[in-house]
């Protein structure tokens, strides 16, 4: 069990990659947890009765705490999910590699990458519309055209798993003898790519049908794909579906778990003079999906920003918790809002 017996909650739908990441390492760590079930495309009113603006899903609840950034949730999920308690740990070798590998590489490289790859005709106009706001850079609009390119993009990367996969004595890229958080993020990205069947020509299963170099990337594909089949019947980690009402009322009436994080007075931008306790800040991802949260900073370490965020109606808040790297944390201008 968790440290508190705060049910874990989050805010997602069905069809996102960055879910099905999360939920394959709730599998493996057999964690139970609720979802909250939201549009693919904004307004997403389950989000905004909390006084949420970020766009990005998933968003995790746990208590009064909220989480944005799967790799943020992954790490809070593996501090208090603890073998001790019958939760396998997926970051105890290589964690620091693991942890930026899993972030910058493939959620901001390969992700992106597998998303154009996306087959044009299948896409409404209003998700193309929505997703070009989203991330400009997608070309939204010409994915059929340029998808050479994403492919030729695809093959390299994959040749790093190859080239990793090669110094495994193990199906597994760290050598281990289950399944790690960097197999998790990686497989995740490469059968959502395979399940677009615009790659049919790269991602060859099964495995015993690839051309080299890519076979061993798809045992690999192929053996992370079977543990989590193998574990996904357990009971442990169930998936219950909780209306969005309910949730909001389990938020605001726990208290935040993680306050005494505090605002380092060494951080360099709080030495500057550019951050304090008690401001009125917003948070961006540098990245997609650049929509400001607002809220008091009431935490910022070398791993977090965290604030305080109002509800919008009543006297109801919750703390919000960012990832200190990927989002640009600054001090808004309207200071007499300050809450
Ligand atoms: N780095 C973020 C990326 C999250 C992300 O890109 N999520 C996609 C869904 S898989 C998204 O929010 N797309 C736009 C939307 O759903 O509004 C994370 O790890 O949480």
């Amino acid at each position: 069990m968790s440290a508190s017996s705060d049910k874990v909650i989050f805010y997602a739908y069905a069809r996102s990659p960055m879910w099905h990441k999360i939920r394959n390492v709730l599998i493996l760590k057999r964690i139970p947890h609720a979802m909250v079930p939201v549009a693919d495309m904004p307004p997403r009113p389950a989000l905004q009765r909390l006084g949420v603006t970020y766009r990005r899903i998933p968003v995790m609840a746990i208590g009064n705490d909220l989480f944005f950034d799967t790799s943020l949730m992954v790490s809070e999920l593996e501090k208090r999910f603890t073998p001790e308690n019958g939760h396998p740990a997926l970051l105890d070798v290589h964690r620091g590699i693991q942890e930026i590998a899993s972030a910058f590489w493939s959620d901001r490289i390969l992700f992106p990458i597998t998303g154009s790859l996306l087959p044009q005709k299948k896409l409404s106009e209003a998700f193309i519309k929505d997703r070009t706001q989203y991330n400009p850079n997608a070309r939204m609009d010409k994915l059929d055209a340029l998808r050479p390119a994403g492919l030729s993009a695809l093959q390299s990367h994959l040749k790093f798993l190859a080239k990793q996969l090669s110094t495994s004595s193990t199906p597994f890229l760290l050598g281990t003898q289950s399944p790690s958080y960097i197999d998790v993020s990686f497989f995740t990205v490469v059968i959502w790519a395979k399940s677009l069947r615009t790659a049919d020509d790269i991602l060859i299963l099964p495995s015993s049908k690839a051309p080299p170099p890519y076979r061993r990337v798809m045992e690999w594909v192929e053996a992370v794909d079977a543990t989590i089949k193998a574990e996904a019947g357990n009971p442990a980690s169930k998936t219950e579906t909780l209306d969005d009402g309910k949730a909001a009322e389990l938020i605001f009436s726990s208290a935040p778990t993680s306050l005494n994080v505090g605002v380092d007075k060494l951080n360099p931008m709080v030495k500057a003079g550019w951050l304090a306790e008690g401001d009125l800040v917003s948070v961006t991802p540098t990245d997609t999906g650049r929509i400001p949260q607002y809220g008091t900073l009431v935490g910022l370490s070398d791993d977090i920003i965290a604030l305080r965020v109002q509800a919008p109606s009543g006297d109801k808040s919750l703390v919000g918790h960012f990832p200190a790297i990927g989002y640009s944390v600054k001090k808004n201008k309207l200071e007499s809002t300050r809450l």
